[in-house]
């Protein structure tokens, strides 16, 4: 019999979570991401776990901005791998985005376990353990700053799913535009980002896919006005109404 039967009224939450301690059993994921899923999950939890109108549009928006770019580079952890390897893999073939292996409790062993799984998903060149292109960014203590010279350093775009907010800050100092996936719309990096999708990555990265593929026929001057319509800051407002009138309804006695 399954640990997680499917009647159970939280068993996509659960089968989720459940990704992610598989993640770790593997070697993929760092003890602190199960934290970070956490986290996460207490977001979702107040968004009502579904996908707002919101998100919507920053979906959109970033579907539009990678579409656009000249050098776009998908940054992927512990996390991202465990949770959604195959759709990472088919957002970078549908946008032409590199991929580049890039952790913030950095260990070789888990590259080369996140490096392995990507492969068996599909993924062709993944970038972010060659010393000899591997460059410093600047701005940034931690392990994260070493990027690779062709990825992430030379990028336009870069996707940076569920981070830490030090280096979003530093990637947009070097004048970069970047994407993240974050549930919580008051942390650093969704708060530093260019376009902050706040939904869970689980629901979010299969939308982008889809509508890359929809925006892909469209011509660049209607990509460039749906990236020029988008603010961030407004957007980030639209979300944390979204939690407030959420629990306004739960709130409710009656
Ligand atoms: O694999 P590594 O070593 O690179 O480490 C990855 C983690 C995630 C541990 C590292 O980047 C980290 O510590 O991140 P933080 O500072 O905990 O931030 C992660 C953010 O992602 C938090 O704001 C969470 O709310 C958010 N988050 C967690 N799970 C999800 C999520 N956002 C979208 N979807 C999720 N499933």
């Amino acid at each position: 019999m399954p640990l997680i039967p499917k009647s159970h009224p939280r068993a996509k939450s659960l089968l989720i979570r459940e990704k992610l301690v598989n993640g770790f059993d593997n070697g993929l994921v760092a003890k602190e991401g199960l934290l970070a899923q956490g986290r996460g999950e207490a977001f979702d939890y107040l968004l009502g776990e579904k996908t707002g109108k919101a998100a919507k549009q920053a979906i959109q928006a970033a579907a539009a901005q990678l579409l656009l770019a000249k050098i776009p580079v998908i940054s992927v952890n512990g996390n991202i791998t465990a949770l959604c390897p195959k759709q990472i893999v088919k957002l970078s073939k549908q946008t032409k985005a590199k991929l580049e292996v890039n952790l913030f409790y950095t260990n070789k062993k888990r590259q080369q376990a996140i490096i392995k799984t990507l492969k068996k998903n599909g993924a062709g060149e993944i970038l972010g353990t060659r010393l000899a292109s591997s460059t410093k960014l600047s701005g940034i203590d931690s392990a994260r700053r070493i990027v690779d010279k062709n990825g992430i350093f030379a990028a336009d775009v870069v996707v940076v799913p569920l981070e830490d907010g030090d280096r979003t800050i530093a990637l947009r100092k070097a004048g970069k535009t970047v994407i993240t996936f974050d549930l919580n719309p008051l942390s650093r990096t969704s708060q530093t980002a260019s376009i902050t999708i706040v939904d869970n990555v689980t629901r979010a990265i299969d939308l982008l896919i889809d509508e890359s593929k929809k925006l892909s026929k469209k011509n660049r001057r209607i990509l460039q006005k749906i990236v020029n319509d988008f603010d961030n800051k407004k957007n980030l407002a639209e979300n944390i109404i979204q939690i407030k009138n959420y629990l306004t309804r739960r709130a409710r006695v009656a």
